[in-house]
């Protein structure tokens, strides 16, 4: 019932017992044990992760997993008298909507049970239950609907009336394709291993507090987004019938691009400032060493020449 709901509204959605978040736990730790993760990004990203119901809720009884559509975001930004279009990827802005949406959408199914947002590796249980296949690139493709999706996971205490754990199964298209593994400019995507280095990834390294400055080996125009990387899902032939509309976000006045950029320090703009970045699911952490590479990574306009508009074939 709340499977189809969901399905009624766009979201793919599965069950699955809560047995299975030690399956889930072990599909970490091998890649751990192998040396196939890097210890460093461990650390960085997954050592989070809690494989058991949360101490809140210990009668929680089931995980629905869920594959979300989510847009882009477009982002302005004015400098030296032009503006400057930026994409902020799927999945950045749109987590506590898409958990709303989610919500609402099983309460209105069945009030009387009880729901709780889980953390944990999402793809994988995604993956296992059949709500994705994975690509070549490691990004989780809803079957027809493609990548541009965020998954979101929750606890609740109604019984899983049947659980699916398939093995992890990559999408058909990628037998004979390669075309995320040559465009990534990070050599991420490799042949002999299926498992990404998701520590060179453009992602992992633009997500780091600003302090951190991009190594050396980063191709200055390889900057393709205000934060994370939209390079290897871009050219995806899976994701031809997927591309979606760009959403306007937010418009950054000269002042707080400045601001932003470290070139003007007033900080009785931070507010406002803070309030326009929340809104795009970002804040002040990844300033101004990204938008400062973004910017490096363009073309040239000339002074006063407006940039083209958003267009999908460069940016998403
Ligand atoms: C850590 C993390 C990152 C890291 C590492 C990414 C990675 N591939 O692991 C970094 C910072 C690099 C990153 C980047 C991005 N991320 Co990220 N990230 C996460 C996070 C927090 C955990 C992912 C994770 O568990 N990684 C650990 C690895 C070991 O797990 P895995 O990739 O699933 O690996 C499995 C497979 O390799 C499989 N496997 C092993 N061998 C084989 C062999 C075969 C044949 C098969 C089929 C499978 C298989 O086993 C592994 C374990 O089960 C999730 C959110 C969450 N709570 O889960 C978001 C998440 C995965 N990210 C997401 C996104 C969108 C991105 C980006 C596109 C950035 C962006 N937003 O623009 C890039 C994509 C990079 C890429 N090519 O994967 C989305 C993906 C949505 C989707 N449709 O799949 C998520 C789910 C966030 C969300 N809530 O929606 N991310
Ligand atoms: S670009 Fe090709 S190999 Fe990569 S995920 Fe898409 S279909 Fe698979
Ligand atoms: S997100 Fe960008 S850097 Fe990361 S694997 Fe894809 S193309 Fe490579």
């Amino acid at each position: 019932m709340i499977v189809q709901e969901l399905e009624n509204v766009g979201i793919r959605a599965r069950f699955a017992s809560v047995t299975v978040l030690k399956s889930v736990l072990e599909d970490i730790q091998a890649l751990l044990g192998d040396g196939e993760l890097n210890r460093e990004f461990y650390n960085d990203d997954l050592s989070a992760f809690t494989y058991t119901t949360p101490l809140t809720f210990c009668d929680a009884k089931s995980l629905i997993v869920a594959a979300v559509p989510s847009p882009p975001i477009k982002v302005v930004f004015n400098h030296q008298g032009r503006p400057i279009e930026t994409l902020v990827p799927p999945t950045y802005a749109d987590s506590k909507e898409v958990d709303d949406r989610v919500l609402a959408t099983m309460r209105r199914c069945d009030p009387s049970a009880r729901y709780e947002r889980a953390y944990l590796p999402v793809k994988t249980l995604a993956s296992r239950t059949g709500v994705i296949l994975y690509g070549r690139n490691n990004i989780g493709y809803v079957p027809e609907r493609g990548s541009y999706h965020r998954l979101t996971v929750f606890f609740t205490d109604i019984e899983a009336k049947e659980t699916i754990w398939g093995e992890k199964e990559m999408l058909p298209a990628c037998k004979t394709c390669w075309k995320c593994l040559q465009a990534c400019p990070n050599q991420v995507i490799l042949e002999e291993r299926f498992l990404i280095r998701a520590e060179r990834c453009l992602t992992y390294l633009n997500e780091k507090p600003s302090g951190d400055p991009f190594p050396d080996w980063v191709r200055k125009e390889t900057h393709n987004a205000l934060v994370g990387c939209t390079i290897c899902q871009r050219v995806c032939p899976y994701n031809k019938n997927a591309l979606m509309d760009v959403k306007d976000g937010v418009v950054f006045s000269e002042q707080e691009t400045s601001f932003l950029l470290g070139d003007f320090n007033d900080e009785s703009l931070g507010a406002n400032v803070d309030h326009k970045l929340k809104k795009v699911g970002l804040d002040r952490s990844i300033f101004p060493r990204n938008l400062k590479a973004l910017m490096a990574s363009r073309p040239h306009h000339g002074p006063n020449q407006p940039s083209t508009s958003v267009d999908q074939g460069n940016l998403f």
